[in-house]
């Protein structure tokens, strides 16, 4: 039984994606990304950085979106939610997982957490418009790597497709970020993926309203 230390809005709902559609038992274990609330103290133990996503399993734990995404397919393999390890697909799939967790996720920081990247209060604006025009940038590349392909590793459905689904529900126009539509690949993917069942449970709260 695998435990989440889950928040809405966050990367943990992605990873509560991939194990339902892996059809794996799991609990979730609420916790909050507010600055100035406390987290529980076994989240703390496995991360001591406090962010979410954390997932805990008898015999281990580990936190990074990405690596838990890996893992997780490494694991339950008969899931189908990714390349096998000589499949030609595979050092695609592994270079997109992480270019979403290092520049996109690292893009959004700058815009949610400008704090962390800007020297003094005063310097957060400026972080703030360099993370959105970073989104641009980011979010364009994952466009044209994806050019007319069905989805991100081609003609196969993979966990790349849900960890993109994922991303794209971060963007808000209030925020400065750039608009869906400005990257049409990304779109159309994310506009299939949101139909999985599994999606349309974890992500009713967006699906009624995606400034929630
Ligand atoms: N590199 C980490 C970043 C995780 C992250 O930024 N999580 C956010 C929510 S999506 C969070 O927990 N923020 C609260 C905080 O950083 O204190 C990952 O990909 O797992």
């Amino acid at each position: 039984m695998y435990k989440l230390f889950y928040a809405l809005k966050t990367a943990s709902m992605g990873v509560r994606v991939m194990l339902e559609e892996i059809g794996t038992p799991y609990e979730l274990i609420d916790t909050t990304v507010a600055m100035n609330e406390p987290r529980p103290p076994e989240q703390l133990a496995i991360n001591p950085n406090g962010w979410v996503p954390v997932l805990a399993w008898e015999g281990g734990a580990m936190y990074e979106c990405a690596a838990i995404t890996m893992f997780l397919c490494d694991r339950h393999p008969e899931a189908g939610l990714a390349p096998a390890l000589d499949d030609p697909a595979r050092p695609l799939y592994l270079q997109t997982l992480v270019y979403f967790s290092n520049a996109i996720q690292n893009a959004y920081q700058l815009t949610y957490y400008p704090d962390r990247f800007a020297d003094t209060p005063a310097d957060e604006p400026s972080a703030k418009r360099r993370g959105n025009r970073r989104l641009r940038e980011t979010w364009q590349v994952i466009d044209d790597q994806i050019g007319d392909k069905e989805w991100v590793l081609g003609e196969r459905f993979s966990a790349a497709d849900i960890y993109l689904f994922m991303l794209t529900t971060w963007l808000r126009s209030a925020k400065g970020h750039p608009a869906i539509e400005a990257f049409p690949n990304v779109k159309r993917i994310a506009d299939i993926v949101v139909q999985r069942p599994s999606v349309r449970l974890v992500y009713t709260p967006w699906i009624a309203n995606p400034d929630y």
